[in-house]
């Protein structure tokens, strides 16, 4: 199996925390998304261009995230269960991934892209729309946290493969340590082995790509 991936993009980092938490082997293969040769390259390979991609051993593409770690959870059944079995219960873990990805990452994303420009080319209207969505998405996670360790209850999930790499990048630009239980569910979440391996790997090109 083979995973095509950046380290700076965080829905690469979202299935990399799926694979280091269930300790799933596979053969990683970089794709600079610096290099414009190299997307292109890519693109000949997987026309959308995006990573994460995963190739199974009999040649066939499994592309987006949250398929991606689907498809591991299905094939992988060992523990943490990225997706409960019980269907309401894996609805809701759906439904947070979704939001996760939609209403934080995709809102960083555009902060990060706006704040590279010249200042006096920086679209304050995109920036403060993307700081609004993500203030309240710190909102309704601080307060879904409350009375739970993890986004979907008490284990470990794909909600939170999720939420962790967009909140990493999100609180360079606002911090969440008042915001409810959020700062706890960090601190918590910080510690996990998977999660350092996927910071001790990404930081040095993520510190590059933020100007560090
Ligand atoms: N919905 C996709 C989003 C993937 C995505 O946007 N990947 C970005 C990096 S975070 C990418 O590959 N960008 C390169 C491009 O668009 O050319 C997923 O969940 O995997």
């Amino acid at each position: 199996m083979d995973l095509y991936f950046s380290y700076i993009s965080s829905y690469s980092q979202k299935v990399l925390l799926g694979l280091y938490e269930k300790n799933v082997a596979f053969t990683p293969h970089l794709v600079d998304l610096t290099s414009q040769e190299e997307r292109a390259r890519f693109r000949e390979f997987y026309p959308f261009g995006k990573v994460p991609l995963l190739v199974r051993d009999d040649g066939r593409m499994i592309p987006e995230s949250s398929i991606i770690l689907e498809y591991i959870d299905q094939t992988f059944p060992q523990s943490p269960r990225l997706i409960p079995a019980d269907q309401e219960d894996a609805r809701q873990v759906r439904l947070l991934d979704r939001m996760c990805d939609l209403y934080l990452n995709d809102p960083v994303v555009s902060m990060i892209l706006e704040s590279w420009k010249p200042e006096p080319q920086q679209d304050s209207e995109v920036m403060d729309k993307a700081a609004e969505r993500v203030g309240l998405m710190y909102r309704f996670l601080g307060d879904h946290l409350s009375g739970r360790d993890f986004l979907a209850g008490n284990q470990f999930t794909m909600a939170d493969c999720a939420a962790i790499p967009p909140l990493y990048f999100a609180k360079t630009f606002a911090d969440f340590s008042s915001v409810g239980q959020l700062q706890d569910y960090w601190d918590r979440v910080s510690q996990r082995p998977a999660v350092i391996r996927m910071w001790r790997e990404a930081e040095p090109y993520v510190r590059a790509l933020m100007g560090e």
